[in-house]
């Protein structure tokens, strides 16, 4: 037994109306304000924050992980599949009253290319028999190796405590990120960061870890002339990325510049003026006070 806490990011991917946010809701209860129904835009979009004694689970919101429709589609599948690297458990529910379906099969192909462990939650139990669970619980089982299969009712609450003891089994050990009560979400801002982070990713391969973050410093609309001036910083972790970022004479970072500019002045209907930095800050990932600035809280 350890006395260590431990925290970590757990993302709730599925279908439309198996429950997702009735689950989040039975969780988190009063304290998630920023629940919608909007389609969600961004990666690190925090849902919820629950938070014990002994843990800490940061529930994110995982866009684009249905099939997408609009014009931001393929980036937005991109990030959902990068998201679902990062975090540190997925939840994939279906409801147990509806069959195996296209939407079903599309999750998990995308599963099939992420280590990340995934629990299978049957959610609605309240509604079946329980003898009808187990040719449910194989039939996902067979596609998919589950590192667990959690039978639930996000609506009554039944198993919802064995779940969330087992999430905390699997979470690693790690610092109390937020004040529990703190939950923000900052759409437009994430976005730009995002589309910066995906072109630094783009441009130099693997050579930058997908550990590099985006902080925008500044995000402003001048009246005068219609342009949205964005200050934004490039977090690398070591010195040796931050020169590949640059680049030689600055090219890359000029290169990441324009192609960001481009799709930034797309989303935000706005001629941008986007002024770029790079800065090297060790283990980022791992100081709460960093996340914050980051984008994780207000
Ligand atoms: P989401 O689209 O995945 O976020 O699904 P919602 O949380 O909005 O739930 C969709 C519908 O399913 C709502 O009417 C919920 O009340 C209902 N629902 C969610 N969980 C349960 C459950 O465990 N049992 C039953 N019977 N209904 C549920
Ligand atoms: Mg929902
Ligand atoms: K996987």
């Amino acid at each position: 037994m350890s006395n260590q806490y431990k925290s970590g990011f757990i993302s709730i991917i599925g279908r439309p109306n198996v429950g997702k946010s009735t689950f989040l809701n039975r969780v988190i209860g009063q304290k998630i304000a920023i629940m919608s129904d909007k389609p969600q835009t961004t990666r690190n979009k925090v849902q919820g924050v629950y938070t014990t004694d002994e843990a800490q689970m940061i529930f994110i919101d995982t866009p684009g992980i249905h099939k997408p429709k609009h014009k931001l589609g393929d980036f937005m599948v991109k990030i959902a599949q990068n998201t679902l690297k990062e975090v540190d458990v997925i939840l994939f529910m279906i409801n147990v009253e509806e069959g195996l379906g296209k939407g079903d099969h599309y999750i998990i192909e995308k599963l099939k290319g992420v280590k990340t462990p995934v629990f299978l939650i049957l959610n609605k139990i309240d509604q079946v028999h329980p003898d009808e669970l187990l040719p449910i619980i194989q039939k996902y089982n067979e596609l998919y190796p589950f590192a667990a299969t959690v039978p639930i009712s996000a609506l009554e609450g039944n198993n919802v405590d064995q779940l969330l003891g087992l999430l905390k089994d699997r979470l690693p050990e790690g610092p109390q990120f937020y004040p529990a009560d703190q939950v923000t979400d900052h759409p437009e801002r994430f976005i730009v960061s995002e589309l910066i982070r995906e072109k630094v990713l783009h441009l130099t391969r693997e050579e930058i870890p997908h550990s590099i973050a985006v902080v925008i410093d500044k995000m402003e609309r001048k009246d005068s002339n219609n342009l949205i001036d964005v200050l934004a910083t490039i977090i690398v972790e070591r010195d040796s990325q931050k020169g590949i970022v640059i680049g030689k004479r600055g090219a890359m970072l000029k290169e990441v510049g324009k192609r960001a500019r481009i799709d930034i002045e797309n989303l935000l209907g706005s001629k941008v003026y986007l002024e770029l930095w790079v800065k090297v800050q060790k283990d980022w990932r791992n100081r709460a006070s960093n996340l914050k600035d980051y984008g994780f809280n207000d």
